[in-house]
């Protein structure tokens, strides 16, 4: 899968090069490719926003950059073209296997008080947010779009932590333990060593149910 992220903050993204998503693009099973809006703008002072039409605080990103960009990187809309914007629906994992379906995103960061509309009328196909909070910008929301997408990509993560996680069906996560046995005085629970696998499995079942009960009693519903 390629992925185009066009900011005007790309030093934000250096965090992608870390952990499972940096030897994720290593292998080429993903790439990532971070533009920043202001290399395409025609303005002598590279200025990328402005104030807004109607007045008000803030301001806006200037169309021009933004449309310059996408043309140049998706001239044929190859690419499934998404803006990170409070407005948007809110991001749900029906929506992550949906997108890992596309062979290209495009996604669009806005910062200050977003985009100009026009932008978004003429270029954009639709607009996620990552819940109901408010941020600085699009940046963070886009690589936890990246992040829970490129885990469905075929190699990026072991087929069996995959499998884990279909057979916890909705549900929270049991309680893991690593050595030593003993810590402080808490011992890690005997089941765990036994050895006896099935015992292993529903012991974690009934601990993972417990827990959404807890905590999450709507996911039970
Ligand atoms: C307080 C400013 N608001 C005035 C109506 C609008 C506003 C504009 C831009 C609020 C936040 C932002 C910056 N946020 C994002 O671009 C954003 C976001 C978010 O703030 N929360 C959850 N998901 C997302 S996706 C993009």
């Amino acid at each position: 899968m390629r992925i185009d992220i066009l900011t005007l903050f790309p030093e934000m993204f250096s965090a992608l090069g870390e952990s499972i998503l940096g030897r994720a693009q290593k292998a080429g099973k993903i790439q990532i490719n971070v533009v920043n809006i202001r290399d395409y703008t025609e303005d002598k002072h590279l200025k990328c926003d402005d104030y807004p039409f109607g007045g008000g605080a803030g301001m806006v990103m200037m169309p021009q950059p933004i449309g310059s960009a996408i043309e140049a990187l998706d001239p044929e809309h190859k690419a499934r073209r998404i803006y990170l914007s409070p407005k948007g629906k809110t991001l749900v994992q029906q929506k992550v296997f949906e997108l890992v379906e596309e062979e290209r995103l495009l996604l669009l960061c806005g910062h200050y008080e977003g985009v100009d509309q026009r932008v978004l009328d003429l270029y954009i196909d639709e607009e996620i947010s990552i819940g109901d909070y408010v941020l600085t910008g699009g940046e963070l929301p886009a690589m936890v779009l990246v992040d829970c997408v490129s885990r469905y990509v075929d190699g990026v993560i072991s087929t069996s932590s995959l499998v884990d996680e279909s057979f916890s069906d909705g549900l929270l996560e049991y309680p893991q333990y690593t050595r030593p046995q003993v810590y402080k005085g808490l011992a890690v629970p005997e089941v765990l060593r036994s050895g006896d696998h099935a015992k292993v499995d529903a012991w974690r079942r009934e601990q993972a149910l417990k827990i959404t009960e807890k905590y999450r009693p709507d996911l039970l519903k």
